[in-house]
């Protein structure tokens, strides 16, 4: 077996990373893929547990790192490291570089000792592949709001916050090119989904059982 490739989605609220999930892991059902969905904070037991928290409660900055970190350790020991032993793609909705944008970025916490915590949580595992969905976060907040008819916890900080995070995520992408694709979130679904599929088809070819990828 290959080994596993991890594709990481990451941006500011409503982005549409949900969606775009969605439609390429159906992408790969058709092409016989095999591949794992999952998502951050949830994957396992525990970590939709503490995403409920999260979700919906007002806490410390150092709190809401640790929950975070708490949720990534069993999501990695539990999904992320077995799919990626098994030789699996592993879609993953937010990882270790919504830490640094939100945490850190968004917050104020310091981005060296965050970093330090990612990689005690991932025990070193790092996404092969990032795609940043690039929406303006006035953008991705109306679509969240229009979506769920009210913002959580998190949605909820100012636009100050929401600015500082979508500057995280530009800074995050264009300091690691081979890693982060900048995706142009803001046409409509099929647009974006065909932006990522330019992306991802060339990893695709070692785990396809079909000669050709289209
Ligand atoms: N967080 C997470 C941290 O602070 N630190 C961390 O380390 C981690 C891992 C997670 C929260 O936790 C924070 C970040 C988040 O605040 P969440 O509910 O998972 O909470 O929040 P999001 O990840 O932002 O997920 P959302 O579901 O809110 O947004 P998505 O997934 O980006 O967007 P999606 O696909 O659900 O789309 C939103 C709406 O827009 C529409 C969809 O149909 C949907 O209605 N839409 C589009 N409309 C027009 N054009 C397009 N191209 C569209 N694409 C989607």
């Amino acid at each position: 077996m290959p080994q596993g490739l991890l594709i990481t989605l990451e941006g500011g609220e409503g982005c549409g990373k949900t969606t775009q999930q969605a439609l390429l892991s159906q992408r790969l059902t058709r092409l016989g893929i095999p591949h794992v969905v999952t998502r951050e904070p949830g994957g396992t037991a525990l970590g939709e547990r503490l995403r409920q928290l999260l979700l919906a409660s007002d806490l410390q900055p150092w709190t809401e790192l640790l929950l975070f970190a708490a949720d990534r350790a069993e999501h990695v020991h539990r999904v992320i490291n077995p799919a990626l032993g098994a030789g699996k793609v592993v879609l993953c909705d937010r990882f270790v570089d919504s830490t640094l944008a939100y945490q850190g970025y968004g917050r104020g916490l310091p981005l060296d000792q965050l970093q330090q915590l990612n990689h005690l949580a991932t025990q070193g595992v790092r996404p092969h592949l990032t795609l940043w969905l690039d929406v303006p976060p006035h953008v991705g907040l109306s679509r969240a709001l229009q979506r769920q008819g009210k913002l959580d916890s998190i949605e909820t900080q100012d636009l100050g916050f929401h600015q500082r995070l979508y500057h995280g995520f530009q800074t995050l992408a264009e300091g690691d090119p081979k890693r982060w694709r900048r995706i142009d979130g803001v046409p409509g679904i099929e647009q974006v989904a065909e932006q990522i599929w330019r992306v991802v088809a060339p990893w695709l070819g070692p785990f396809s059982p079909q000669p050709h990828l289209s």
